[in-house]
């Protein structure tokens, strides 16, 4: 999903300036007729000028609900995420009032309608649009606050990870044991790869066809199974619960991980319930026999093998 398209929401005050000016535009683009009075043409134009300073309002405000993400119908990752960053509810809230304030400019506007009609003098005419404008900005200003806080929203939902809908493939492991490289070898994405640990800081997204269907990589960064995570670290283990199909666990017996620590941090894994394979990176580094073993002890396999193994999986799972 991408969050790239939402619009900048703009500032209380912009709104305000943005429908003012299309009031203006409007009110001054009706020109006199020869039966128009002053009264008559002062009605007209101001008319005009409160239902374009609605719907400039309007159409800014009611779409927010269809640019902002749904919390009913979004993936629990990104809901989570965003969960961790903001709160919820006051999501709701702030998203609500703020689509909800035209409706309440509206019946300002119905109202001063009235008064518009009934008005004796080109001034009262324009008193009533002074009103009009006075109520109206305070309606907007009123949502000031929310406005700034969705934008908030808004430029930290452009930083999650960009994740498609399809079967996907998570490469777990500790640091440094090459997940990058493994990715980068079964899909050709672009990452950087480094000899120090902590390389990765955002989920790296790759692409392969295996025999006609299209499967999403995620390479996570390495964790070490602690217990407070920080951003990069949530993004790692939510998308293993919930975006995740199947799970390659990198083992590595170059690395200064005890292999105890990583078989602990493979058990972990299993609390997400999702099948696991696992692969031996650096193979090149290891004499035949101590791949030869780690076949024997956890079932390693070479990257065509890995191919066949996730193939398997995706035949068997209907995700899509
Ligand atoms: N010789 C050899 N070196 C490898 C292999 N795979 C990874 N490396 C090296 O191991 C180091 C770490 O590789 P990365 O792919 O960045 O490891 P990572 O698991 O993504 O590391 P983090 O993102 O920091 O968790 C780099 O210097 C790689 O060049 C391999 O199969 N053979
Ligand atoms: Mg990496």
């Amino acid at each position: 999903m991408s969050f790239e398209d939402i619009p900048h929401l703009p500032t209380a005050q912009q709104v305000m300036q943005s429908a003012l000016t299309r009031g203006r535009k409007k009110a001054s683009s009706i020109t006199k007729r020869k039966t128009d009075t002053p009264l008559t043409l002062a009605r007209k134009k101001e008319r005009e000028r409160i239902i374009a300073i609605y719907h400039d309002i309007a159409d800014r405000l009611k779409s927010l609900p269809k640019q902002f993400p749904d919390l009913d119908t979004l993936n629990e990752f990104y809901r989570e995420l965003l969960a961790n960053d903001f709160s919820l509810d006051e999501y709701r809230q702030r998203l609500s009032r703020a689509q909800n304030t035209p409706r309440a400019i509206a019946a300002i506007r119905d109202s001063v309608r009235g008064k518009i009609e009934a008005a004796q003098s080109p001034q009262e005419v324009k008193q009533a649009t002074k009103h009009f404008i006075g109520r109206t900005s305070g309606a907007v200003e009123r949502i000031g606050d929310d406005l700034v806080w969705l934008e908030d929203v808004r430029r930290k939902l452009r930083t999650y990870p960009k994740l498609k809908e399809l079967f996907t493939v998570c490469i777990a492991g500790f640091p440094n044991v090459g997940k990058t490289t493994l990715l980068k070898a079964l899909t050709g994405a672009s990452a950087e790869i480094n000899e120090y640990a902590f390389t990765t800081k955002s989920l790296n997204l790759g692409y392969k066809q295996i025999k006609g269907r299209k499967i999403q990589f995620v390479d996570t960064p390495g964790t070490l199974n602690r217990e407070h995570m920080n951003e990069i670290e949530m993004q790692a283990h939510l998308a293993l619960k919930y975006v995740a199909d199947v799970i390659v666990y990198v083992y590595d017996y170059t690395e200064s991980y005890a292999l105890s620590d990583q078989h602990a941090l493979r058990a972990a894994l299993d609390e997400h319930g999702k099948p696991v394979i696992h692969y031996l990176s650096k193979q090149d580094l290891i004499p035949d026999e101590e791949f030869a073993r780690f076949k024997e002890e956890v079932g390693g396999l070479t990257q065509e093998e890995l191919l066949d193994a996730i193939h398997a999986f995706v035949r068997t799972t209907r995700t899509l």
